[in-house]
């Protein structure tokens, strides 16, 4: 009977509304608008993809196309394709001129749909122009890494299966292929790695390459381009090779011609991703060869197409006393030794997408080599698509962060976009969050995070909060009202994550297995120690934190002055990092006064409260919202204010036995037993 009463609510919901409200349409929605900036529209040919997603957009937005018109008239939108070298391959300009028509000017199709759906934001979010502006992206390649494996599993995916149906391709081909290449498109993403880079080696299979085939074809009038992950051991599973000796004259001929086929196939393909000698993954160092060795050989094969190898730098040995040394180690040494047509992946942070982590040394420091960042979008440390964390603000910081190497304000973002290093080859990538969920990501906050690395990918000078703004204006409303609480409290929620999971530079506190919940007294007898989180918190009666100074691991010196010896300092070491780079003993003065154990309290609490918050904010939204969308956020949100507990409860409860000190009167004590924490196990392999 409750099933059909809600089917029957349901029913109502679409008939009233017109529409389900279930986020399926993103930030999209192409919401009526009275103030448009156009009456008509000029073009050459057929005009192509941008005026057909134009006209569909304005049916959306009006009832009805835009008419065209062969002479320009006050008020025409003119689509003027012109070779304009600073614009670019993508770059385009809209210009309205005295006589009131819009010029949007770029040298292909491709530039013309982002140029249409820059527009479509402009009016989305209550812009009516006259315009003037320029847009150029920032990074030449801008991609999401998909970890889809092949049986439709996605590996740290939380909205639901992969949206590749592999077993129906290429004979059946979803609608949501097409879907997902327009927002992409609309975000200015123009290239995706299929599969995860795990990566299954049949995935190079004729049969699946038809596959693939299939769905790059669907992408191309998007402008997005197809890369895939590779199994470095390819030609051995495939086609019984002895070895994958990145040496060997076989082993090179069978990736050219594994090349020839992918692009006989796929002519535009993208090329490699690649994650070698990591975490169990075959690589060259199987036979006493280097990374560019291996990165090398498969460049030599997709040069003659124009590919490139993506080539990760993801690397960690349970040998090495600090983890987070190894990739700079490893690779500095090869800087300069990489064929041009390879990047190297670095993930942001030099252990692995916690929470909050310092960039990665190598960034900057690796000077002859261009270097792109991996940023992972799908929350695998930040609660999944439970917990709302809103990733711009993380991303800002990053990007922003000065790594001192080649003088002040040599930004990530600088070092990584050929202004500094003058290399043709500029990438961002980011870990996608998306599956088969009818709201792509899970939580409907989570398609602002797919929304701003879209946009920061395209220009990483925009603000998180500019973001922000732009997504919950397109995605719920114009109405300040909302827009104003909203964007205040996204801008606060990453903070918030921290604080509740891992304050003060803490960092892997996390369950074993999963990585959604705490465990940090968590020990497996047998296991690799750098996987244990005591491995990085280190808790002991005298204090906490990894000590990666001078006298400890020696990580800082991984860093430029001055940041290194500012690290190195238990006093000018920035506080957000303060246990990253320290062992301090619990009776460490902070710089509000406090002692690090106390401090340590407060923030655990104050990440409680900020949940708390967030759920006041968002029911006082209630009337600016579809019912639909605010259940589903509240609900989300209450899951998210337990979680926050939960984990202070653990880990306060936790490190206390080590502090031997009591939570500090003022702040509310916890609600669980430490032992009652211990015995939850959750079973997150079926979690999708
Ligand atoms: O973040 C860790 C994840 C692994 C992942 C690995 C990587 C794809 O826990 O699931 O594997 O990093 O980035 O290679």
């Amino acid at each position: 009977m409750k099933r059909l009463i809600s089917i029957y609510s349901l029913f109502c919901l679409v008939l009233f509304t017109g529409r389900a409200e279930d986020g399926s349409r993103l930030w999209l929605r192409n919401t009526p608008v009275t103030n448009l900036p156009f009456e008509s529209i000029s073009y050459r040919g057929d005009g192509g993809i941008a005026v057909q997603e134009l006209q569909q957009a304005w049916a959306g937005m009006t009832g009805s196309r835009l008419p065209r018109v062969d002479t320009p008239q006050a008020n025409t939108l003119v689509l003027k394709t012109e070779k304009n070298k600073p614009l670019g391959k993508d770059g385009f300009s809209i210009r309205t001129n005295e006589t009131g028509q819009t010029i949007l000017t770029a040298q292909n199709e491709t530039a013309h749909l982002y140029g249409i759906f820059h527009l479509l934001r402009l009016i989305q979010t209550g812009h009516t122009g006259p315009f003037n502006l320029t847009e150029i992206p920032t990074y030449s390649i801008r991609i999401l890494n998909h970890w889809d494996n092949l049986n439709g599993t996605i590996e740290r995916g939380y909205a639901g299966y992969s949206l590749w149906k592999w077993d129906e391709l290429p004979a059946t081909l979803s609608p949501r292929y097409e879907a997902y290449a327009r927002a992409n498109a609309s975000i200015g993403i123009n290239a995706t790695v299929l599969n995860n880079v795990n990566a299954n080696p049949q995935i190079l299979s004729t049969q699946y390459l038809e596959k693939v085939k299939a769905i790059a074809d669907i992408f191309r009038p998007y402008g997005i381009q197809v890369y895939l992950s590779v199994n470095f051991a390819s030609p051995t599973v495939l086609d019984g090779l002895a070895d994958a000796d990145p040496l060997r004259k076989e082993v090179r001929l069978w990736w050219k011609n594994k090349a020839k086929e992918i692009y006989t196939l796929i002519p535009d393909f993208g090329g490699f991703l690649v994650k070698a000698n990591s975490e169990g993954q075959p690589g060259p160092q199987d036979y006493g060869r280097t990374h560019a060795d291996g990165a090398n050989m498969l460049a030599e094969a997709l040069k003659p197409y124009k590919g490139i190898v993506m080539w990760r730098a993801f690397v960690y040995d349970p040998k090495e006393p600090d983890r987070a040394k190894q990739a700079y180690d490893e690779f500095m040494p090869l800087d300069g030794k990489f064929h041009d047509n390879v990047i190297v992946q670095v993930k942001n942070g030099p252990v692995d997408f916690q929470p909050r982590e310092p960039f990665t040394p190598l960034f900057g420091a690796m000077k002859k080599t261009p270097v792109m960042a991996e940023l992972q979008i799908t929350q695998e440390y930040l609660g999944f698509s439970n917990h709302l964390a809103y990733l711009g603000t993380m991303w800002e910081e990053f990007l922003q962060a000065d790594t001192w190497q080649a003088g002040e304000g040599s930004t990530v973002a600088r070092v990584t976009d050929g202004t500094i290093y003058p290399h043709k080859l500029t990438a961002i990538s980011g870990v996608a969050n998306i599956g088969e969920d009818t709201n792509w990501t899970g939580h409907h906050f989570a398609q602002a995070n797919w929304y701003a690395f879209g946009r920061l990918a395209w220009n990483h000078n925009l603000t998180a909060g500019a973001i922000a703004g732009e997504w919950l204006r397109q995605t719920f409303t114009t109405n300040p009202e909302f827009v104003t609480p909203v964007t205040e409290l996204m801008l606060q929620s990453r903070e918030a994550v921290v604080n509740y999971m891992m304050p003060l530079g803490l960092h892997h506190l996390f369950a074993w297995g999963h990585h959604y919940g705490p465990e940090p007294w968590c020990d497996i007898p047998g296991a690799r120690p750098d996987w244990l989180p005591s491995y990085y918190h280190k808790a002991s009666s005298y204090g906490i934190g990894f000590d990666r100074t001078h006298k400890g691991s020696n990580a800082v010196a991984q860093y430029h002055a001055p940041l290194s010896e500012q690290f190195n300092g238990i006093n000018t070491c920035p506080e957000p990092y303060l246990l990253w780079f320290h062992h301090a003993p619990w009776d460490h003065r902070m710089k509000n006064g406090r002692i690090l154990w106390d401090e340590l309290c407060y923030k655990y609490d104050t990440g409680v409260q900020q949940v708390r918050q967030f759920q006041k904010t968002w029911d006082r939204m209630q009337p600016y919202v579809d019912t639909e969308r605010f259940l589903h956020i509240q609900s989300r949100l209450r899951t998210q204010a337990r979680d926050a507990v939960w984990w202070k409860d653990a880990c306060l409860l936790y490190f206390q036995q080590y502090s031997k000190r009591p939570v500090p009167y003022d702040i509310e004590r916890p609600v669980h037993e430490l032992e009652e924490l211990k015995k939850i196990k959750l079973d997150m392999t079926h979690h999708n």
